[in-house]
């Protein structure tokens, strides 16, 4: 197949952000979605909206099987393809890094990416001739079971872990890394799903036009249609949790369907029937939860609201405890004096913020038992020799009111650009290096002062601030204002009087509000409530989402904290491993197909750098391929060296060159040519073509005389 000369930004004759804006637009029109900055290196997506005929089906799949990434159009399973290829000739880690901003395309293409290894990937080998069928039968079983699981966790953490979003009717509210285990051979033996912060506030504050988790509206639909009936749940609308935001569907989402994959999923990956009743159980306590409403009950106290009454019959249903017991600790917090305990009686208000407290944790616990519950089933069959980790995130966003969620998601993509950066300034100089070819470096735009901005501990950053300030006894989120501005000398931090404060992120200005950062950063469920968990509830799952801690006089890690050091073990994982990556884009902010608004996208090429990728990449050399890979493809345009070779695969390489003139503008690497003019690679495959008619056209000739 010829190369289409667009398909490589490498190859544009003129460089600027316009001219790849121009050149995504005209593939788009196209429906050609996929584009790469250096041919396999770094793939370009733009979000189609819309699903493209035969784009992934598994003739398409096949095709890229045992494929170079410059033998077929760009795709993600090309992508998805060299990552594993490099698993089994290095035997080394291998990433996928998917990033762009929410709505991009992230979460659809590295489905894609798992769907493509676990399709492609070998069977288990098998020792000798000495294994019985048997055996070999139940190896193949355990691996296509472990496939089968990994595919359908991405159903049950999707039912579990997105919700619509104003920016997309799917947004992925946690982060996900997937880790697909391989044995030495390049079969798969295991898998293992990391999850990052869940967006819990989403269960009780979900903003107006958005919904809340997908599952609590599959649940309804279920219930309407009689199955789990002993949920006694009704419609979204009865639901205070759901009613406040309006939306109640989703375009193209039929939320009946959807539990059913739901539960197929749970199914596969092992959860029994009495497991998922109870996980039901445990969403359907926190609908009821939030329609208990409370009243004031004179001297500082408050009693749950008559209205509510029929709602904490079903809480305390669901959660298998006395009623008064849970009426009690709705309104009242434990409170230590000179160790002794107290149970002070809450304000209304500080009884609703209990409440939905209460309703976020039992749902974080449970989100986190599931992918526990994942890790197990999906857990290594064989010794895993490798891995291939798989990386989508919740995408930057901005909103009218942005809070610490985004801030924490915000400062996820910042980490992630910083990562993208390095290792791609840094994998490109260390090849050069390595093969001995000189080079200027590029100047990039480098993210790093926002990173310290963000996570610095001294100077002090935004996060130690914010976790200084949660542990003052005092502390508001007036001080907080006050501090972050004496202290946040920094020119990507302004702040905005006492209640916002703006940060220049790498892909925009995003101005966050101070109210409520404390409270979410600290993250307490009052003891009282906790230990009810514990032991008043008569349900084994639930109680075993809230095991005892061992005593300790330490304050439990605040959100922030932990955050930060998830995401630092996450740069550690993933600088460990070649990296591969995809780099999504949305063309409009309404969802809707075939429209390309330039300027959204010229934003977009702007922050993720592609101008400077494209530059880096080109700067030194715009093709390099191994002189193998290159002798096998080229060596029929040369008779000299046609078709074995002479022995000398460098001095081929030139020979083939010379063949079609060039005899500068490439240098010799160690095991590497790397050519610096693309056109080089056009003339070669120009040539390649001209020649393979020629041969095809000889062959006609020859048959047509022979009959
Ligand atoms: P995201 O993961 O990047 O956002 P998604 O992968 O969920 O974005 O994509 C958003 C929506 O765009 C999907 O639900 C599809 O409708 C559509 N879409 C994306 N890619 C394709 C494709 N290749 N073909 C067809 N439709 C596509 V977020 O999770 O919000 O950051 O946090
Ligand atoms: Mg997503």
């Amino acid at each position: 197949m010829p190369i289409d000369h667009s398909s490589d930004l490498v190859l544009l004759k003129s460089i600027s952000e316009d001219s790849i804006v121009d050149a995504l637009e005209s593939r788009y029109k196209k429906d050609q979605i996929y584009s790469y900055i250096g041919t396999g290196q770094v793939l370009l997506a733009v979000n189609p909206f819309k699903l493209i005929s035969n784009l992934y089906t598994p003739a398409t799949l096949n095709k890229y099987k045992n494929k170079r990434p410059y033998e077929n159009p760009p795709h993600v399973y090309a992508l998805a393809e060299k990552a594993y290829k490099e698993l089994k000739e290095t035997h080394k880690p291998q990433c996928v890094l998917v990033s762009g901003e929410s709505g991009a395309g992230k979460t659809e293409n590295a489905k894609k990416i798992m769907e493509y290894i676990t399709n492609v990937a070998v069977p288990p080998p098998l020792p000798g001739n000495k294994r019985k069928n048997k055996d070999k039968t139940q190896k193949d079983d355990a691996a296509a079971s472990i496939k089968d699981k990994i595919l359908r966790s991405n159903v049950l953490l999707e039912a579990f872990g997105n919700a619509k979003t104003l920016r997309n009717d799917n947004s992925s509210r946690f982060g996900k890394l997937m880790e697909i285990l391989f044995d030495y051979g390049g079969g798969i033996v295991g898998g293992k799903v990391t999850s990052y912060l869940l967006e819990k506030i989403r269960v009780t504050q979900a903003k107006e036009g958005e919904r809340t988790f997908h599952i609590f509206y599959q649940l309804c639909a279920a219930c309407a249609r009689g199955e789990y009936e002993e949920l006694g749940l009704g419609t979204p609308d009865c639901y205070n949790y759901l009613l406040r935001t309006g939306e109640f569907k989703v375009n193209r989402m039929n939320d009946l369907n959807e539990f059913h994959a739901t539960e197929q999923s749970m199914d596969a990956v092992g959860f029994t029937t009495e497991e998922k009743g109870s996980l039901f159980k445990v969403c359907a306590a926190i609908l009821n939860l939030g329609n208990v409403f409370f009243v004031d009950a004179g001297s500082e106290g408050s009693d749950i609201h008559p209205d509510s009454n029929e709602a904490v019959a079903w809480v305390a249903f669901h959660l298998c405890m006395d009623e008064g017991i849970l009426r009690h600790n709705l309104t009242h917090r434990q409170i230590d004096v000179n160790g002794e305990e107290f149970q002070k009686p809450l304000l209304p208000d500080d009884a609703t913020r209990a409440r939905d407290a209460l309703a976020m944790s039992l749902y974080a616990n449970a989100f986190s038992d599931i992918v526990t519950k994942l890790n197990k089933s999906m857990a290594s069959t064989g010794a895993a020799s490798s891995r291939i980790g798989i990386l989508d995130i919740y995408g930057f966003e901005i909103f009218e009111e942005n809070s610490m969620e985004q801030l924490h998601i915000n400062y996820c993509n910042e980490k992630l650009q910083q990562l993208f950066i390095e290792l791609t300034l840094r994998a490109e100089q260390e090849q050069y290096a390595k093969e001995g070819i000189k080079w200027e470096p590029v100047q990039y735009f480098d993210n790093e002062p926002v990173v310290k901005l963000i996570e610095s501990k001294r100077p002090i950053g935004l996060l130690t601030l914010l976790d200084e300030e949660s542990i003052m006894p005092r502390a508001t989120d007036d001080t907080f204002a006050a501090k972050c501005e004496k202290h946040l000398k920094n020119n990507h931090f302004l702040p905005l009087g006492r209640t916002h404060f703006q940060i220049k992120h790498y892909a925009g200005d995003v101005v966050y509000a101070n109210a409520g950062m404390l409270e979410k950063n600290k993250d307490q469920l009052n003891k009282n409530l906790t230990a009810m968990l514990q032991t008043d509830v008569q349900n084994d799952y639930i109680k075993s989402l809230y095991p005892r801690a061992e005593k300790s006089f330490k304050k439990p890690p605040t959100v922030s904290t932990q955050f930060k050091k998830q995401m630092n073990d996450l740069m550690d994982n993933l600088g460990q491993c070649n990296a591969h990556y995809v780099r999504t884009l949305k063309p409009n902010d309404s969802k809707r197909a075939g429209v390309y608004e330039s300027d959204m996208v010229k934003n977009q090429v702007t922050y993720l750098g592609l101008k400077e990728n494209v530059i880096v990449r080109r700067a030194g050399y715009a093709v390099r391929q191994n002189y193998d890979e290159f002798f096998q493809r080229y060596r029929l345009l040369s008779e000299d060296v046609w078709p074995f070779g002479t022995g000398d695969v460098v001095a081929d390489c030139e020979t083939i060159l010379r063949s079609i003139g060039i005899t500068s503008g490439y240098e010799r690497g160690q095991t590497m040519i790397f050519l610096r003019e693309p056109t080089t690679l056009f003339a070669l495959e120009d040539a390649r073509d001209d020649r393979l008619n020629a041969i095809a056209t000889r062959i006609q000739i020859a048959y047509r005389s022979w009959i």
